[in-house]
């Protein structure tokens, strides 16, 4: 295309071809891309039995577990019973077996299995679970993580977690590609009994938030940010969160969290719109989606304006709200298609109305695996919308009279799957690579990260 696509003034009609060789960049560059995980709930393997993987871990994940329930009619309280092999035969059985597996949790399980070389319509469980078997556990991570072309995982930390802390007392040597996340959960929502445990624990706390018990707490986050070293503090908010109002849960945010944000320099996530235990036989599956009031993280953002802030909602009518509180407040990151809205339909509305409002200048997805192998295919399933949803913000680009090169569209995606959470955690060199190696000062690549051929590809 001539003079980059305008000619006497006009935007010049690209050719069939020069679109089709920006499709092919673009989805080229965002498969080949390494990203940050920037939220899992996976554990490196210095946790030993936390560090979930394997066939059965696939099959009786929370997601595939609910939807078990409306394809076999068994009771909860029976299934409870099933030892964990048990339900993952169930699953296969109602999921795999008697139906096709398209949705897209069951969808997720297909593309992990052919991805490791096992064609699931031809393999009977006990085979596939042979296969998991036989693989070492150090060299199965490696392989999973290239395969996922994922450079560096955030995992999910629970400073409440008495059998987690154990293991981060031990001083643990933790694989550098697992970075930790201090989850306040706990704390925020759950406050009576983690005041009693702190209190159990020697701390000088109580529930009414007398006395020390402020200065208390933060000595013991104090305590965990030096042992675990957290890229930043998160939680879990229920749809019907308000700030600021005269709560404990905001009394605690604003007396111990945001004190710690700015004295550690973390941001703070914020994960808004989960209905907890809609239906609490199904337990971990049981938890639902609310609409939520944006407004609440907007006042947040604009009485901390040196805090840094991730937000997710959960609610697809949220997701508009949130491009436009971003847009008012650049201390706000919107990240992910979160939980329910980690399907390809919906990513493809999010993905958008955030390239429009937002540009570049969001993190488009984490893939909140709990399971090692589910890494594959949360990523391979998002980038592909992400692509697309890409392309067409390049293709408008272009008839608007701007051709995008190679160069600034990997600048693009290096910094939605990398460089944005890069920047805004302040990932100090030396802790991990910005697994994209890319040097955003002068635009170049200068990474030495090992980047795997074209996984994702490999897999199509
Ligand atoms: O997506 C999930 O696995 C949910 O169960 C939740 O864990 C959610 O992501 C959360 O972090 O609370
Ligand atoms: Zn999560």
């Amino acid at each position: 295309m001539k003079n980059n696509g305008v000619v006497n003034g006009v935007a010049a009609k690209p050719t069939a071809m020069e679109l089709q060789t920006l499709r092919c960049e673009v989805e080229e560059i965002v498969r080949s891309t390494p990203v940050i995980d920037i939220h899992t709930h996976l554990f490196a393997p210095e946790f030993g039995d936390m560090n979930l993987f394997g066939i059965d871990e696939l099959l009786t994940y929370h997601y595939l577990v609910a939807e078990m329930f409306r394809a076999a009619r068994i009771s909860p309280d029976r299934f409870w019973r099933m030892s964990k092999a048990e339900q993952a035969e169930l699953v296969w059985q109602s999921l795999f077996v008697e139906k096709l597996p398209i949705s897209e949790a069951a969808r997720g399980v297909v593309t992990v299995l052919s991805a490791l070389g096992i064609d699931s319509s031809r393999t009977n469980l006990s085979e596939i679970r042979d296969f998991f078997k036989t693989q070492n556990v150090g060299g199965h991570i490696d392989r999973i993580l290239e395969l996922a072309n994922v450079g560096a995982i955030v995992m999910t930390n629970d400073p409440f977690d008495t059998a987690e802390m154990e293991v981060w007392e031990g001083k643990p040597d933790i694989d550098s590609r697992f970075h930790a996340s201090l989850r306040m959960d706990r704390l925020l929502n759950n406050w009576r009994q983690t005041a009693e445990r702190l209190e159990g624990a020697g701390f000088g706390v109580d529930i009414h938030m007398s006395g020390d018990t402020t200065a208390e707490i933060r000595r013991y986050l104090d305590m965990c940010i030096e042992q675990m070293k957290p890229l930043y503090m998160a939680v879990s908010l229920p749809d019907d969160f308000q700030y600021p109002t005269g709560d404990v849960r905001n009394r605690l945010i604003n007396e111990i969290i945001f004190p710690t944000a700015r004295e550690h320099k973390l941001p703070f996530t914020l994960m808004v719109g989960v209905r907890r235990g809609v239906n609490p036989a199904l337990r971990s599956a049981g938890d639902g989606v609310g609409r939520a009031d944006v407004a609440a993280v907007e006042r947040m953002c604009m009485e901390n304006p040196d805090i840094s802030f991730l937000a997710t909602f959960l609610s697809r009518e949220n997701q508009h709200e949130l491009c436009v509180a971003a847009r008012k407040f650049s201390n706000l990151m919107p990240f992910g298609c979160w939980w329910f809205l980690n399907n390809p339909s919906i990513v493809a509305e999010i993905t958008t109305e955030r390239l429009e409002l937002l540009g570049s200048t969001f993190i488009p997805q984490h893939s909140d695996a709990r399971v090692l192998e589910q890494l594959i295919y949360k990523w391979q399933h998002s980038k592909r919308v992400i692509a697309d949803c890409l392309y067409s913000s390049y293709e408008q680009l272009v008839f608007a009279g701007r051709m995008a090169t190679r160069h600034e569209i990997q600048r693009d995606v290096r910094k939605m799957f990398s460089g944005n959470f890069h920047e805004w955690v302040g990932l100090p060199a030396g802790i991990s690579d910005d697994a994209s190696g890319f040097d955003y000062e002068n635009g170049e690549d200068v990474s030495s990260y090992p980047i795997p051929s074209d996984p994702v590809a490999d897999l199509q």
